[in-house]
């Protein structure tokens, strides 16, 4: 009797150890500069795992005044973190979280619109480290918006999300009545 009640414990732990695992799903998306302002450099860069401390020599991508990203997930996932390696120059970013819609490729406007989840910032103008800008929770999403608002250079995006899969049926109704 004692022995199977440890069995549940230990299935209860693994399982809520499972629950709460992380992943970065920044790989997965479909990241795109937007062409209204002027970048330098690959927007793969952003994805390729490679920034200073981890590579020699990491290519960077640098907005020259301000810019937006945008950026589409496969499927709508629950999010905890956007963090960015940001170089030697910063600006002040927001990240619009959507369900749904789209940006255009200028990035002067939504079409659909989509429904916006969430909205975070940051204005510590770090250089060289990671930013962190954590998402309310609950929050669903399934395409972000990294708005910058200066000169800015970064090194790499990394998207942190709840390591379950939102459950398919009921959110691809929610998506879908958004688009
Ligand atoms: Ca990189």
């Amino acid at each position: 009797m004692k022995k199977a009640m440890l069995a549940l414990v230990v299935l209860l732990m693994a399982g809520g150890l499972a629950g709460s695992a992380l992943r970065n799903v920044a790989p997965d998306a479909v990241t795109r500069a937007t062409t209204y302002n002027v970048y330098e450099g690959e927007v793969s860069a952003l994805t390729d795992g490679k920034y200073p401390g981890n590579d020699e020599n990491p290519a960077s991508f640098r907005w020259l005044s301000k810019g937006i990203l945008a950026i589409e997930l496969p499927e709508p996932v629950e999010l905890r973190e956007f963090r960015v390696y940001v170089g030697g120059e910063a600006g002040g970013y927001k990240v619009k979280a959507y369900l749904g819609g789209k940006l255009s490729l200028e990035g002067l406007g939504r079409s659909p619109e989509g429904k916006l989840v969430a909205e975070v910032e940051d204005a510590s103008y770090a250089t060289d480290s990671w930013v962190v800008m954590k998402f309310p929770p609950g929050t669903v999403a399934d395409n972000l918006e990294f708005w910058d608002f200066g000169p800015a250079e970064f090194y790499e995006i990394q998207i942190i999300v709840a390591s379950e899969v939102v459950e398919g049926t009921t959110w691809g109704r929610v998506k879908a009545a958004f688009r």
